[in-house]
């Protein structure tokens, strides 16, 4: 069986793990938000490619859900000993390696799916990691404080702001240009399956959703949805900060009606949101949180379930 699933980064991430201990024989690609990237110290940071790559690789830190296991940070350390900015971000050492193999590939002309296939090389994913698209294109969020209106990158947004002030608006700039990487769509042509795992609506999978030509690609398939939301609440993290500056209630119901039909046939909600429902949607109530290994291969086998009713 093929599979094609898009992917933020922690959500994304665990989501891939139990597809891949369900369905060990499927053949898996993976569609990577990259709007979370930003350039630092002169290096490409990826969270989202790096996220899944070190999860499904067996090198992320497990509790913070991001980043390397056994990190330290001394890097970061000698360059705030500099005074270097930005300082709100973490980078750790063994991280650090990932970003200066990339920049340099990078720098010489391989494309950024070029070298995530070559990081992927050392981590063994078990899936095919494909980023949305080779472009540049950066997600940035409008805020407005004592300063002013103005448009920051999300991740100042995200993580040295904790998603605070609140976002007047969400902007993929760049989205206008970006293609999708190569084999994005081909893969997509060929899935037997497209699944939308538990990854933030609006930044991971309404990113990946605006690059030319994967919407109306996969309005062509079986598509079946996992909500990130539980009970009027995001599992983990601040996507209800996100959902709330595009105008959407978090809910099930609205995650839902944005991703829409005929995008979406199937989603997955948990027992207490059995009331969602949309037209032409089949709407399964499931236990919906990852919290260990078993039932996050169930929740990826009640996808896939739903997936084969459906077709
Ligand atoms: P990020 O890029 O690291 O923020 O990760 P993703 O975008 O892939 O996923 C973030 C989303 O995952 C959040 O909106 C959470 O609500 C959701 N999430 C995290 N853990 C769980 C879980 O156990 N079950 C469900 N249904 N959603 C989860
Ligand atoms: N998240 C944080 O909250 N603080 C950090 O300092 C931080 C550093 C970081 C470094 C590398 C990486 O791959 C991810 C990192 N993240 C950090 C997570 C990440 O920036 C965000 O959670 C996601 O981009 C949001 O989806
Ligand atoms: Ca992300
Ligand atoms: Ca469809």
């Amino acid at each position: 069986m093929r599979i094609v699933s898009l992917a933020g980064g922690i959500g994304g991430a665990r989501f891939l793990r139990g597809l891949l201990a369900a369905t060990p024989d499927a053949e898996i690609t993976v569609i990577g938000n990259t709007g979370d990237d930003i350039t630092l110290f002169g290096l490409r940071v990826c969270p989202d490619l790096d996220t899944i790559m070190y999860t499904l690789g067996g090198g992320i830190d497990e509790n913070q859900g991001w980043g390397r296991a056994d990190e330290t940070h001394i890097v970061k350390e000698e360059l705030a000993a500099y005074g270097m900015e930005p300082q709100w971000f973490g980078l750790g050492d063994r991280d650090f390696a990932t970003h200066i193999v990339r920049t340099q590939m990078l720098n010489a002309g391989y494309s950024l799916t070029q070298v995530t296939e070559a990081l992927c090389a050392r981590w063994q994913p078990g899936v095919r990691l494909l980023p949305m698209s080779d472009d540049r294109a950066e997600t940035h969020v409008v805020v407005e404080d004592e300063h002013g209106r103005r448009a920051i990158h999300f991740q100042e947004w995200w993580v040295r702001l904790r998603a605070s002030v609140p976002a007047r608006d969400i902007a993929l700039v760049g989205a206008a240009e970006a293609k999708p990487a190569p084999g994005v769509l081909e893969a997509i042509h060929s899935a037997d399956v497209v699944i939308l795992p538990p990854s933030n609506p609006v930044v991971s999978i309404g990113t990946i959703l605006q690059i030319q030509g994967i919407r109306q690609a996969l309005e062509t398939k079986v598509v079946v949805g996992v909500s990130p939301i539980i009970g009027n609440a995001p599992v983990r993290g601040m996507a209800d900060a996100c959902l709330t500056a595009i105008g959407v209630p978090t809910t099930a119901q609205a995650v839902l009606e944005l991703y829409g039909a005929p995008l979406v046939d199937g989603w997955l909600v948990a027992e207490e949101d059995g009331d969602v429902s949309l037209d032409g949607v089949e709407v399964r109530a499931r236990p919906l949180l990852m919290s260990d290994p078993e039932a996050t291969a169930a929740l990826a086998r009640a996808a896939l379930d739903l997936a084969g009713e459906i077709s």
